[in-house]
């Protein structure tokens, strides 16, 4: 009778087993992969959105073996050890400061009653390098590529009133076809770990991973905000994407004693509209205001989403000489920086964060660019309220144009990823002036220094592929400056494509060691016949020696803070000189740790003007004699 039974209806049970699994979330092993557009917007806190921060102590194994998922790891963790979050791991364990292969993170939560319900999510804000995710067991989602968030929707995979298994395993193998790339052929030097890059390649989840949540009914997912104005009106051009399917919304724009409201409609999910500010407030390094933007989402009469962000009025643009804030020239004092400190490895660090602004104001320094990947959220708003200018660069340092089809065309995906995810996260920060898409891309190991040797036709088509990235990040953000960073004798071909002419030199240092003189002398000829040819403002985005802390001599010498004086005053001798250069940024603001090479001493980089605990050299004080006093003649 059973066996007869199962027969019948074997084909109906067959298609109810099906629709069951179907329905089921993704089980281990199949795996969803992250949106750019996701991390649009930062979770936050009103009457409508919550968010739970899970940093803290997490449990933590390492799996060189890489045999976790073979064995259901995110089943739970057996024989861990403890970890911080956010942190790298390769500076909290004594045996693990050069392991970049496989680490499996987990903690435990329980998920707020009153989300039930709304739409739960997992943002995690950096895994470097490529991270997965499992949620009690289930498989949710994975991402490849650092310092940068993705997020997940949670709700298939959550337990109520029960607590709540998260299981992050990351992974940071250097590989050739990755953006940074490692394990390059084809380096003058050796170094090891084996980074194409000039920075240690700090692995793990370095920035905070946090859950929240959105209204189920309809939620905001996007909302863009491109300021302009004219005379004494500023307008904002807000365009709004919301997740569901609501057709009325408002926009409401307050600040300076100003409320400004209205209504918008959507269609298709998307809404856009122009807000005229009457008496406008820019926002400038001297007067860093900033507006709320609230964006309400409506149903029948009543409120179900609301979301704030912080901005500022302002433009930018640029003439064959200058670079314009509000239509006025501005000239960038700066650096390059590093998120890096010691014991916290690259993991956000707020009381460095402060600091390293409170440092930055006190040498007078007005910018800097975050090389050379995005930075923790905070970084950026710190900088909108304290007027300081930014230069959003993306993780593709060195980008190497070496290699064979399969990696040229992934790693070229990777970096539209990159300017996606940057721009789609930092979008609204009036203080990102410029987007940088690479530094010193190059078709050598970078440690080997670049001479671009290839034929017209392979010439021809990196060209292309970098105008892609050009394009795309022009397309997502016409309102900025988009501009690369050129190597020391790399090719010149691709500033054509750029709003600013930037580069990186070390004249008098790796070349001409030890004669700053000659240094500034050859910079100078080289920026003078480069703004001859492109017509174009040119700006030195590095320029810095290794100055060992308290190594002194009556003479300048190499590694001596008396000749990081003198290479750095050389160089800004140079920039006075010529008005079309626009800005100065100085390597590094302070020393980095970097892997372990012939030219890095005790496996540092020492060309901050900062030590690494934030002591000022000479240097130091010498900018802060230079800029404030350039500050007050303005
Ligand atoms: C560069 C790189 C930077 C290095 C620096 C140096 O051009 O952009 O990442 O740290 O040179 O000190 O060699």
């Amino acid at each position: 009778m059973y066996h007869k039974l199962y027969h019948n209806n074997k084909w109906v049970l067959f298609i109810m087993l099906t629709c069951l699994v179907s329905s089921l979330p993704l089980y281990a092993g199949d795996f969803s992969i992250a949106k750019p557009k996701d991390i649009a917007l930062s979770p936050i806190q009103n009457s409508y959105r919550d968010k739970i921060c899970l940093n803290g102590i997490w449990n933590f194994k390492k799996d060189s073996a890489n045999q976790g998922e073979s064995q259901q790891w995110y089943n739970g963790l057996n024989h861990f050890r403890q970890i911080a979050v956010p942190g790298s791991w390769n500076e909290q364990f004594t045996d693990m400061r050069d392991y970049m292969a496989w680490g499996w993170y987990e903690t435990e939560t329980y998920i707020p009653r009153s989300w039930k319900n709304d739409k739960i999510y997992i943002r995690v804000n950096d895994a470097t390098y490529a991270a997965k995710i499992w949620v009690n067991g289930k498989a949710v989602g994975e991402h490849e590529g650092c310092h940068v968030p993705f997020a997940f929707e949670l709700n298939n995979y959550i337990n109520w009133e029960a607590s709540n298994r998260i299981t992050i395993k990351v992974e940071n193998i250097l590989k050739p076809e990755r953006v940074p790339t490692g394990e390059v052929p084809g380096s003058a030097f050796g170094n090891f770990p084996n980074a194409n890059y000039d920075f240690f390649p700090y692995a793990g989840l370095n920035r905070s991973v946090e859950l929240y949540s959105v209204p189920s009914v309809a939620s905001i997912h996007d909302i863009t905000v491109r300021p302009d104005f004219e005379g004494t009106t500023g307008f904002m051009n807000v365009e709004i994407e919301q997740k569901g399917a609501l057709s009325s919304g408002k926009i409401i724009v307050e600040g300076f004693g100003k409320k400004i409201e209205k209504s918008v409609s959507f269609t298709e999910g998307k809404a856009k509209t122009k807000v005229d500010i009457p008496d406008v407030h820019l926002w400038s390094p001297e007067t860093p205001d900033l507006y709320d933007v609230t964006v309400q989402l409506s149903q029948n009469g009543k409120v179900v989403d609301s979301y704030t962000l912080k901005t500022g009025v302002r433009t930018v643009g640029v003439t064959e000489n200058e670079i314009l804030l509000n239509g006025k020239p501005v000239f960038l004092n700066g650096f390059g920086k590093h998120e890096d400190f010691p014991i916290n490895g690259r993991g956000s660090a707020y009381p460095v964060m402060v600091k390293d602004f409170e440092l930055m104001k006190w040498t007078g320094a007005n910018s800097f660019r975050t090389t050379h990947y995005p930075y923790d959220e905070e970084y950026y708003h710190m900088a909108d309220r304290e007027g300081i200018m930014v230069i959003g660069e993306t993780p593709a340092v060195g980008l190497y144009f070496a290699g064979d089809s399969v990696q040229l065309s992934k790693r070229q995906k990777t970096c539209k990823q990159y300017i996606q995810e940057m721009i789609y996260r930092d979008k609204n920060h009036p203080s990102i002036i410029m987007w940088c898409v690479a530094n010193e891309p190059s078709d050598k190991a970078t440690l080997g220094f670049s001479v671009m040797r290839k034929t017209k036709e392979e010439k021809e088509r990196m060209k292309n592929m970098f105008a892609e990235s050009f394009s795309l990040a022009k397309s997502l953000d016409p309102t900025r400056l988009v501009m690369y960073v050129g190597v020391m004798m790399g090719p010149k071909e691709w500033f054509e494509l750029t709003d600013v002419i930037a580069i990186n030199r070390y004249y008098g240092w790796y070349t001409a060691p030890g004669d700053a003189e000659t240094g500034g002398y050859v910079v100078g000829k080289e920026i003078d016949k480069l703004h001859k040819q492109f017509k174009k403002p040119c700006m030195i985005t590095e320029f810095g020696a290794d100055t060992y802390p308290g190594c002194h001599d009556e003479q300048a010498e190499m590694f001596s803070e008396e000749y990081q004086v003198e290479f750095i005053k050389a160089y800004l001798d140079v920039a006075d000189e010529r008005p079309y250069v626009t800005g100065m940024h100085v390597w590094n603001f302070a020393d980095f740790k970097t892997s372990q090479a012939i030219f890095r001493f005790g496996g540092f980089n020492y060309k901050g003007v900062f030590t690494r605990d934030r002591k000022p050299k000479m240097a130091a004080h010498y900018l802060r004699e230079r800029w404030m006093n350039s500050n007050q003649n303005k």
